[in-house]
């Protein structure tokens, strides 16, 4: 028997860039509401909300100033609680963002922790430093040192992220007890499950120095510790268990066994992760370090992780990646045929498939010209990083240019209307300026559009036992070519994918279910960026 967030499709909202309805240029709550329907019409089962709650916005969210409130920019609570309603009246389930490995430095935990004798300071990780230099040698996810010096208390603070999120304690047992009680505020408001920010790092079993690595120096000392499953044990027992709900962890740097052992249902921890592999499809090592997209290390990549974990939470497309279709498909001639053959592998893989709010119509990355027009705090420190390291302002601004988060945090596009129809005011941060082409409106009307190709693919999965609960094996992996097949009770469905601007063979038969191409049946060959989906009996 599946579960509801298996049988699922959930479309995730980055709020900020979604819909404006009042006109202040940033996306919010009501904006949300007016487009429910348009969620529902696509075949949306479940929205995952990016951060709602109050925030000074250093990380646009993911630095929480108060985790039982709503950011005043997109609303109140009663919007949040109309937002519940709405969503449930249309059985579209809302999941919120759970960010508890830090949170803001403005939030009144911090400010009050910052007072050495206060009741706050030990929710956080705080050291005396080295003789003038920090208490260690880890290094930010953000560019330079994790900790952070405190002038008025003499002492350094850890933050994985930025200096404005410093890192909870979880050794003071009080932090999870503050956990469990935001947990049951939302859960009791009628959210259906957290979406868990770099939830495997919570724990730090020690503050010794870590091995030195390219990027990340200290994770040995906190990736998916012993620790990390405890708590995320006990939230499950004391809190999770006793509503109908599911989460999903974001696990940076996993690997398939880390997964098993956060997302077996026996160990009662997790329901499904993100792993990141698949993104090394065109990344070396570091994502700022780009290298030719290879479909061969994208399907592998999903093949090990398809076939080693028995659940997975599928993506392309997050508000932390560069657009799918700029990355894995093609911006020109096969924009249109290689965004529906992206929606054919997301949807038929086995797990549960995250569609990123843009994806559904093929927005592309930006056309942003400078840093000027870039907001994300991590594109401008590395931008500065690798000023300082010398390396000329052309290849800085390409690095920025393939790999910063703006690429998806670019607003929705809705219509051809100024600013996309995404809001009447001036936009917080600049429009696609290719919307007048690129947009819902355009595609919603049309039976040819990628739009209407998801709508077709969605409604295919949920009415596919097959697709939903069958097992996954690769048949064929290809420089350009991969073929997988999923099967169920002796019946069986086979996926053809030709990631390339090249006719393809591909010599296997079976009744044609759906194509990206306008075809009767299938001969041997996939055109250009061409997926098909055959029927083996
Ligand atoms: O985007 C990334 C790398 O450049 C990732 O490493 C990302 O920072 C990592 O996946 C953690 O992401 C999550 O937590 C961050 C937040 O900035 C991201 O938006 C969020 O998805 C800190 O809360
Ligand atoms: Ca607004």
């Amino acid at each position: 028997m599946l579960k509801w967030w298996q049988e699922r499709v959930v479309y995730q909202i980055w709020p900020r860039s979604f819909q404006d309805s009042n006109g202040d240029g940033i996306g919010d709550l009501q904006g949300i509401i007016a487009r429910l329907d348009d969620l529902k019409d696509l075949g949306v089962g479940v929205i995952w909300l990016s951060p709602i709650y109050p925030s000074p916005n250093a990380d646009y969210g993911y630095d929480i100033s108060d985790y039982k409130a709503v950011n005043p920019e997109f609303g109140t609570m009663a919007d949040m609680e109309q937002l519940l309603a709405e969503a449930a009246k249309r059985d579209i389930k809302a999941v919120l963002d759970l960010v508890i490995n830090h949170t803001s430095d403005q939030h009144r935990w911090f400010q009050s922790a910052r007072d050495k004798n206060s009741p706050y300071r030990d929710y956080y990780i705080w050291r005396p430093g080295r003789g003038g230099r920090p208490p260690n040698n880890w290094m930010s996810f953000f560019g330079g040192s994790a900790w952070e010096y405190d002038p008025q208390s003499g002492e350094y603070y850890l933050h994985l992220f930025a200096k404005n999120q410093p890192d909870l304690n979880y050794r003071n047992p009080k932090v999870l007890e503050e956990v469990k009680d935001i947990l049951r505020f939302w859960l009791d408001k009628g959210v259906a499950g957290f979406r868990c920010d770099v939830i495997n790092l919570i724990w730090k079993s020690s503050l010794a120095d870590g091995r030195r690595r390219i990027g990340l120096t200290g994770l040995e000392h906190y990736l998916s510790q012993e620790g990390c499953h405890e708590i995320l044990r006990t939230l499950r027992r004391d809190v999770l268990s006793h509503y109908d709900c599911f989460t999903v962890g974001e696990t940076c740097f996993v690997t398939p066994q880390m997964a098993l052992d956060f997302t077996l249902p026996e160990r009662q921890e997790l329901d499904m992760v993100f792993n990141f592999e698949h993104m090394g499809a065109d990344e070396f090592m570091l994502k700022w370090f780009k290298r030719r997209f290879s479909p061969e290390r994208l399907a592998r990549a999903l093949t090990k992780w398809t076939t080693q974990v028995p659940w997975n939470a599928h993506y392309l497309e997050n508000h932390d990646q560069p657009r799918s279709v700029s990355r894995f498909g093609d911006e020109g001639t096969y924009w249109e045929k290689s965004a529906k053959l992206l929606c054919v592998l997301l949807l038929t893989l086995r797990g549960t498939p995250f569609i990123y709010q843009g994806q559904e119509i093929g927005m592309t990355n930006f056309d942003y010209t400078g840093m000027d027009q870039i907001k994300d705090i991590e594109s401008h420190n590395i931008y500065n990083l690798a000023k300082r390291l010398g390396i000329p302002p052309g290849l800085r601004w390409k690095m920025i240019k393939a790999s910063s988060r703006d690429n998806a945090r670019t607003p929705m596009q809705w219509s051809a209307e100024p600013n996309a129809g995404f809001t009447t005011g001036t936009p917080w941060i600049k429009v696609n300026s290719n919307y007048r082409r690129i947009n819902v409106e355009a595609q919603r009307g049309d039976p040819n559009s990628i739009r209407s190709f998801y709508k077709q693919m969605i409604a295919l999965r949920g009415g596919s036992e097959i697709l939903k609960a069958g097992d996954f094996q690769a048949v064929k992996i290809a420089k350009n070519l991969f073929v997988f097949r999923r099967s169920r009770d002796g019946k069986s469905l086979l996926v053809l994918l030709n990631f390339s601007p090249e006719v393809a063979d591909a010599q296997y038969g079976g009744e044609l279910v759906i194509s990206n191409y306008d075809r009767e049946r299938y001969d041997g060959r996939l055109q250009p960026y061409e997926a098909v989906v055959l029927s083996e009996q």
